[in-house]
């Protein structure tokens, strides 16, 4: 009985010995693979985070001051930007269209963005042309109406289309400085008769003078 009892002990141990050995190397790479290695990134990633959340504030702080510095700049920045772009500032041109005169207030403004509105006033359909030049200078068709066609391609900066009496419409212009002309060129024809707005008087001199 004691040697198969002992053979059995040593079966026993040697297989002890071997699920120990195959356990202890299954255990190794199988946790390892598994829990071991959440473990292991867990263990990892504490340190991280210990290591991250030191520096985080560390950086908080930084990018918080930091990041004020910057917005301090941008709003000076910005408000560079509105200076450069004066529409806020936009000067503001009310034109009055009547049968037979523009007439607009004011009659300057510093070079910039304008703001312009037209308001007719009158009876009669009536349109606003913002060209540049003196309106001595215009080129005249033989009906007596200023010369789209003859002026230079640049020549009519803005344009408030026909407005019915009554009606009002308005246009925004970047006006360099200069002389320009504001003109009614609606033309009426009725049978034999031509009327010209412009002949009719309907220009009126404007002025954008340099800015500051
Ligand atoms: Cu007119």
């Amino acid at each position: 009985m004691s040697d198969p009892a002992a053979r059995h002990i040593r079966n026993v141990i040697a297989l002890l010995t071997t699920l120990l050995l195959l356990g202890g190397c299954a255990d190794l790479p199988a946790p390892s693979a598994g829990a071991p290695a959440d473990g292991q990134d867990d263990v990892g990633q504490g340190p991280d985070d210990g290591s991250d959340a030191p520096a985080d504030p560390g950086a908080g702080d930084d990018a918080g001051t930091p990041g004020d510095a910057p917005h301090a700049p941008d709003a000076p920045g910005s408000g560079d930007g509105s200076g450069d772009a004066p529409a806020g500032d936009a000067a503001k041109v009310a034109v009055e269209l009547d049968e037979w005169t523009v007439a607009a207030m004011p009659e300057t403004v510093g070079a910039g963005t304008v703001d312009m509105t037209a308001s007719n006033v009158g009876e009669a359909p009536h349109e606003l042309l913002i060209v540049r030049g003196t309106a001595d200078e215009l080129p005249l068709d033989e009906d007596g109406a200023v010369d789209e066609d003859a002026l230079n391609a640049d020549a009519v900066v803005a344009e408030i289309e026909r407005l019915a009496g009554g009606a009002e419409g308005s246009t925004t212009v970047d006006l360099e400085a200069g002389d320009y002309a504001l003109v009614c060129n609606l033309v009426h024809v009725d049978g034999s008769i031509i009327e010209s707005h412009y002949d009719f008087g309907m220009v009126d001199d404007f002025t954008v003078t340099a800015a500051d």
